[in-house]
């Protein structure tokens, strides 16, 4: 694994981009981008692990992303996941989406894998993303699976923990769960196929901004490299893919990612 070394190759903001690195991203032919919440950070949605800032830190996960959470207390759960759906709808993308989605357009294919739960990258103009673990913007019945609208906005509280009733489901009087994967959960069938197959498929992989620890997903990038794609990884923080990626960026995604963009394309990249 080659960590990026500052005095080589520097451009605009400073982020040494090897050469290698460079022709690789040119003359791939199928390049994957898989995320985590570090790439949405920018965007002030918070990660789940990070010190400090991570929700983790501030909620247990046990009380509030699992089914037995939900069973247990409705009200509690759907009052968070709602605090977090008036998070995402309020953030706006950031140059790391913004680099994803003009990545499309410059390379022969680009597949978009992401465990977000928030709509940044579709925001940012990127089409037909996997989402791994769901959306928070797609409500469903707990009971008969029948997708719901999303309510309405409602204020914000800042200490995230106002109790809200789920919605009842119009189709059989259910009650709507978030549209997320919780732990304990199967990932979508299709998505999580597809993603597997884009994996074993691509030339270039580019995990961004996850600690790679969670199951199934954090396999991706090691399918890829098994079936012999290069990887890189942009994380301000050590994960155990380390030892795996081919190049690691220890950086924010906002900034090493326009940085790789402006590199390889300077003259058709994007500047967001
Ligand atoms: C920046 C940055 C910046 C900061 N720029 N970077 C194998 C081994 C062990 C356990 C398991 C296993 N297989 C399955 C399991 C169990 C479990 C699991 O993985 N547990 C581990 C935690 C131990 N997995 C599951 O339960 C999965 N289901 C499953 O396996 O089902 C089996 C089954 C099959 C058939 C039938 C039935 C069942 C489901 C996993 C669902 C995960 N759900 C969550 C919550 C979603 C809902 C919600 O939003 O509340 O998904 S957990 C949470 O973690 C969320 C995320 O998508 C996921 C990954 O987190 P992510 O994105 O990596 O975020 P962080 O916070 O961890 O990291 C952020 C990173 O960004 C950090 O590294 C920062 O440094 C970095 N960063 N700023 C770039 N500016
Ligand atoms: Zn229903």
């Amino acid at each position: 694994m080659h960590e990026y070394d500052l005095g080589k190759h520097m451009n605009m903001n400073n982020t040494a981009i090897p050469q290698v690195l460079i022709t690789t991203l040119q003359q791939a032919t199928h390049v994957v981008v898989f995320t985590g919440a570090g790439v949405s950070a920018e965007s002030g949605v918070p990660t789940f692990r990070d010190a400090q800032t991570g929700l983790w830190e501030r909620f247990d996960a046990e009380q509030l992303a699992t089914i037995e959470a939900f069973l247990n207390d409705k009200e509690l759960v759907w009052g968070w996941y709602e605090w977090r759906r008036m998070q995402v709808m309020r953030a706006q993308p950031n140059p790391a989406h913004l680099s994803i989605a003009a990545l499309a357009s410059l390379v022969p294919k680009l597949t978009v894998i992401t465990q977000n739960v928030d709509d940044l990258h579709e925001r940012a103009g990127s089409a037909q993303v996997l989402h791994l673990h769901g959306s928070l913007l797609s409500p469903r019945c707990f009971d008969c699976g029948q997708a719901c609208t999303p309510p309405i906005a409602i204020p914000d509280e800042p200490a995230g923990g106002r109790r809200l009733s789920p919605p009842i489901c119009l189709h059989c009087g259910g009650t709507v769960r978030p549209g997320v994967v919780w732990f304990g959960e199967e990932l979508p069938v299709r998505e999580l196929r597809r993603a597997n197959a884009s994996a074993k498929d691509c030339d270039l992989l580019f995990s961004i901004g996850t600690s790679s620890l969670v199951y199934p997903a954090a396999e991706i990038p090691n399918l890829a490299k098994q079936a012999g794609a290069k990887i890189v990884q942009i994380n301000p923080e050590k994960t155990p893919l380390d030892t795996d990626a081919t190049w690691s960026f220890r950086g924010p995604a906002g900034v090493v990612l326009p940085d790789l963009l402006s590199a390889a394309y300077p003259e058709g990249g994007c500047a967001p």
